[in-house]
Formats: structure tokens, C-alpha cells, sequence
């Protein structure tokens, strides 16, 4: 069912005298501010622009264990290894509220995943770039959960009851992936001088895939006025990469390192730094399949689906067992 939804899923906007009178009472409460809960009308697109949202959304925490999972092993420190477990971890339990807000819409979790095995549903961007050395888990704490916090802290006013509810726990927990990301970069940045060259390294490498997770430029986006329309999104994709800048590059100063874009500089007027647009068609390469990482994270996620095969049929069995049982016994 959801494959077509996918496909013919709409954005245009409709105006008003054009809606239908449970449209228009749908849109009044959205404008009120009412959040919308699973068992409410609402209108296919806003249902199908969710499920498209939220389970993409689920779909970049789990392939997202990836890259940092790679390093749990070689973590530099017993404590630096326990704190990536715990993050690791935490990407887990997102990817688990996430499937269940979707659930509350219709699709399945086992839908979805099949989508995302068969290449129809996509992930985020920037799990398809690879974790060459330790500095790199620095950078993704800091820069891709900072960017994903930057993401979903609005998201926490989202009009879908379930999906600003998970919201509110994983914000909590991406505030600490950043500290720790940021953390492990001050350490770098302040130790030898082969550190302080691998965390600049790694900020060179992060920079611009970090700037491509808030999508495409407002003029490319598909879905932003519809989904703004509905409070499904509270900023634009430029609104955000914007705060972003803006809040990352006093960062990189405090730890005396250098985003590699020679157009970065604090612009007076209009309150903000201008900078540079990441490359546009590598991003758009990289949503095709195209990334440097696609194919292994992509393999790596359909293998581990197929491994654990075993262990949903034994729990299923054992439910199937209890469900057959008599209530006397
Ligand atoms: N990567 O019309 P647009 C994390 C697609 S995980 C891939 O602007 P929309 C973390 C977009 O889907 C962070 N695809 O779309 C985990 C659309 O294609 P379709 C994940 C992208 O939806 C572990 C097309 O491009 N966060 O934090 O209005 C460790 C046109 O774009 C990307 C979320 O998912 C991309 N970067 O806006 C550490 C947040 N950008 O679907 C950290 C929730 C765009 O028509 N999602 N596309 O085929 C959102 O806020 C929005 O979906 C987006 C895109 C801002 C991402």
C-alpha cells in the first residue's frame, strides 16, 4: 500500500476555497496550534508526508549506528569506548520511537524497512560518507548531531502528536552526542600536533556533507511549503543550515580550527555569517545511490536484517505459543 504512496505523494499547495470542508477544519486546528493525534481525519497527504518524514527520520538513526559502530573497538579509552556504546545505543532506541510514531499512521515497521532495503525509501544523506579515524567521531558529534539537533528541536512543536512527543526524549539525548562529539574535538584540537592535524582533517571532510543533512537549497525543495503549510516542518532547509552556521562557527574558532570555506565571514547586516553553498550535485549524487558509502550501508543494514531472521521467528513463535495457550492454564 505505502510503495504507491510513496510515488504519488503531493506537495503543491491548495488554497483554501479549493479544500473540502474536513480539509479546511483539519487546517484550522493545525493553524490554532492543536496537535494532531493517530486516531484524528486528516487529509492523505499530510498522513503520506509524515510516514515519508518520520520513517526516514528512523530509517538515518539506525543505518547512523553505522559509522560510529565501526569504532566502538578502537575507541582510544575504556571511557571513550563506554560513552560511544551508550550513543550508539541511544541511535537505536531513536530509530525504535520513530518506527512507532509511524506505526500510529497506518504502515507497518516491517513495510518500511523493506522499503529502505529496496531502495525506495532514503536515509539521511551523511551516513554515506566513511569514519577514516577517530577524529571523525569527534566530527559527527559535534557537527551531524549538532546539525540534527538544530533539525529536531523545532520538531518538538510538530503538529503530529507522536512524532513531537519522540522528539522530546531524543533532543535530550542529542544534546550529550553533541558534548561529546565537541569534546572529544577539544582534546584533539588542544593535544599534539598530528591530533590537532587529524580534527582539522576531519572538520574539512564533515563540513559540507553536515550542511547537505538540512536538505536542499528553499528554491530545491519539493515538500517544505506543504509541510509548513501543516506544521509538519516548523523552518525551512536554509532557515536552519543558516542557525547552523551561525551557531558552529564561534565553535570552530573556541577550538582554533578552520572551516574550510574562504567565504565564511560574520555579516553585520543581516545578523548572521555568509558562507558558501555546499556542491549541490554531489548531494544530489549521493541521494541516487551514488555516495561513497551507499552500497555498504545499504549492504550492511539488508545483511543484518537477514541475519537476525532467526530471532523474530523464535519470538514469534513463542508469542504464537502463549497466544494459542487456554486462559485457564
Ligand atoms: N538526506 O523537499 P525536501 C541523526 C530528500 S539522523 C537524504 O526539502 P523535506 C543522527 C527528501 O527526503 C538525522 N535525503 O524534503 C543519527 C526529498 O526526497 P523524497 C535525520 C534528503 O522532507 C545517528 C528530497 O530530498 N533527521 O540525527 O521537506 C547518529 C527533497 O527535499 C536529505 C531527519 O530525518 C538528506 N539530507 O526536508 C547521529 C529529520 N534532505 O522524500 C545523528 C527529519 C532532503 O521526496 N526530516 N532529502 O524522495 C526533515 O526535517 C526533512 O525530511 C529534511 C528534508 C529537512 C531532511
Amino acid at each position: 500500500m505505502y510503495a504507491q504512496m510513496v510515488k504519488t505523494d503531493a506537495s503543491g499547495l491548495r488554497d483554501i476555497s479549493e479544500m473540502s470542508e474536513e480539509e479546511r477544519a483539519f487546517q484550522e486546528r493545525i493553524d490554532r496550534g492543536d496537535k494532531i493525534e493517530p486516531n484524528d481525519w486528516m487529509p492523505d497527504g499530510y498522513r503520506k508526508t509524515l510516514i515519508r518524514q518520520i520513517g526516514q527520520h528512523a530509517h538515518s538513526e539506525i543505518v547512523g549506528q553505522l559509522p560510529e559502530g565501526n569504532w566502538i573497538t578502537r575507541a582510544p579509552t575504556l571511557e571513550r569506548k563506554a560513552i560511544l556504546l551508550a550513543k550508539v545505543q541511544d541511535e537505536a532506541g531513536h530509530g525504535l520511537y520513530l518506527y512507532c510514531a509511524a506505526e500510529t499512521l497506518g504502515v507497518s515497521r516491517d513495510e518500511l524497512i523493506e522499503l529502505l532495503h529496496a531502495g525506495k525509501m532514503k536515509y539521511s544523506s551523511i551516513f554515506n560518507y566513511p569514519t577514516l579515524n577517530w577524529a571523525d567521531i569527534g566530527a559527527i558529534g559535534w557537527l551531524v548531531d549538532g546539525a540534527a539537533i538544530m533539525n529536531q528541536v523545532p520538531l518538538q512543536r510538530t503538529s503530529f502528536g507522536p512524532y513531537a512527543r519522540a522528539m522530546v526524549r531524543i533532543c535530550k539525548e542529542e544534546s550529550f552526542h553533541q558534548r561529546q562529539g565537541f569534546d572529544i574535538m577539544m582534546k584533539m584540537a588542544r593535544g599534539t600536533q598530528d591530533l590537532r592535524r587529524m580534527a582539522q582533517d576531519a572538520l574539512d571532510r564533515y563540513w559540507y556533507p553536515s550542511l547537505m543533512m538540512f536538505g536542499p537549497s528553499d528554491k530545491e525543495s519539493v515538500h517544505s511549503a506543504q509541510s509548513m503549510a501543516w506544521k509538519i516542518k516548523i523552518n525551512t532547509n536554509d532557515e536552519l543550515r543558516q542557525k547552523f552556521v551561525d551557531q558552529t562557527a564561534p565553535q570552530a574558532d573556541y577550538l582554533g580550527l578552520k572551516i574550510p570555506d574562504e567565504k565564511l565571514r560574520w555579516n553585520e547586516e543581516k545578523g548572521g555569517y555568509d558562507f558558501s553553498e555546499p556542491d549541490w550535485n554531489e548531494f544530489f549524487e549521493v541521494l541516487k545511490g551514488n555516495g561513497p558509502c551507499n552500497r555498504e550501508r545499504l549492504g550492511a543494514r539488508i545483511r543484518a536484517w537477514d541475519d537476525g531472521a532467526w530471532v523474530r521467528e523464535g519470538l514469534m513463535a513463542h508469542a504464537e505459543k502463549q497466544a494459542i495457550r487456554p486462559a485457564a492454564e
